[in-house]
């Protein structure tokens, strides 16, 4: 009996409903994203000088562009634009700084490349210019939280989005991560977002759920989440991932240098494959696609 969720039997032989957690987003000009079937990679491209395991390697606009390119050669099938580290302690960049190093990046890489654009930002004001320079996804670490106007646009752009679990604001989100019950609480976050999102006119099918790795978590409060990675399911959208190089990987290893966690990044992916998750994003695009699609042969998800 194969055990993971993708067997192409249930235990006891029955048959699994076939094709019953596929997402087909529509993106602009026709485009499309299919989620649901192999394991879709986010690669990252921070255009910040601080991020915390790459911070200032992508500052300057045509390194940045470089670099997405890169990752779309590798395999990406998004890449996620940001231009405000959202590192534990970080502090605010004003509106128009982020504008500066976001749009010209978003416009470049739509200039070259038809791959899927999604910008990682919580203020509606760039969303909107991301999308009009050529973005398709909105990333919200805040899950509509910090920024209420995105909810407007979304419902207005048609757009598919990320929402992201976070307790707290990236200033202050490490100081004393505390939960009575970490997934519970987190699906229930995650289900009021959802929620939101459905009474402003986003449909659910629009909207992507991730449990914000290391965003107000500590070690053990990581671990329980990925363990609990199917029970993300639950929620009826496609559920993303963003373990990669993160700080609980170097908590189990005790690796302090975040360029040194890429074999526990893809421990990660490969797990998070053969347990259901629809997204992973990730820095190290051509290994994370290797260990997806290996694990994927492995647990028979195609
Ligand atoms: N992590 C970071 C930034 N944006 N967005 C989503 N949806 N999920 C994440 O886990 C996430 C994110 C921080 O990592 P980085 O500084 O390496 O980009």
């Amino acid at each position: 009996m194969n055990p993971w969720p993708f067997a192409a039997e249930a235990p006891g032989g029955r048959p699994r409903a076939a094709g019953a957690r596929r997402w087909s987003w529509s993106l602009r000009g026709g485009r499309r994203l299919e989620l649901g079937g192999r394991l879709a990679v986010m690669g990252i491209v921070n255009v910040t000088p601080d991020s915390f395991s790459d911070g200032g390697h992508c500052f300057d606009r045509a390194a940045a562009v470089e670099h997405g390119l890169r990752l779309v050669r590798e395999g990406a099938d998004i890449v996620d634009v940001g231009g405000q580290s959202t590192r534990p302690g970080s502090a605010e960049i004003p509106v128009a700084e982020e504008l500066d190093r976001v749009i010209p990046v978003v416009e470049r890489l739509r200039a070259a490349s038809p791959v899927a654009i999604s910008v990682d930002t919580y203020r509606a004001a760039v969303a909107r210019a991301a999308l009009a320079a050529g973005a398709d996804i909105v990333n919200d670490i805040s899950a509509f939280l910090f920024d209420p106007g995105m909810l407007a646009l979304l419902a207005e752009s048609g757009s598919p989005a990320v929402v992201m679990h976070i307790q707290g604001t990236p200033r202050d989100m490490q100081a004393a991560p505390r939960y009575a019950a970490v997934v519970r609480e987190v699906l229930d976050s995650l289900h009021a977002a959802v929620e939101r999102a459905a009474r402003a006119g986003i449909p659910r099918e629009r909207v992507a759920v991730d449990p914000g790795i290391g965003f107000g978590k500590n070690l053990e409060h990581n671990l329980d989440l990925l363990r609990h990675l199917p029970s993300l399911r639950e929620l009826g959208c496609p559920v993303l991932v963003g373990a990669s190089r993160k700080s609980f990987i170097g908590g189990v290893l005790r690796l302090e240098a975040p360029a040194g966690r890429l074999e526990g990044t893809l421990a990660v992916t490969a797990l998070a494959a053969a347990a259901g998750a629809d997204i992973v994003r990730v820095h190290d695009v051509a290994a994370n696609v290797q260990a997806a699609r290996v694990a994927e042969a492995v647990v028979g998800r195609n």
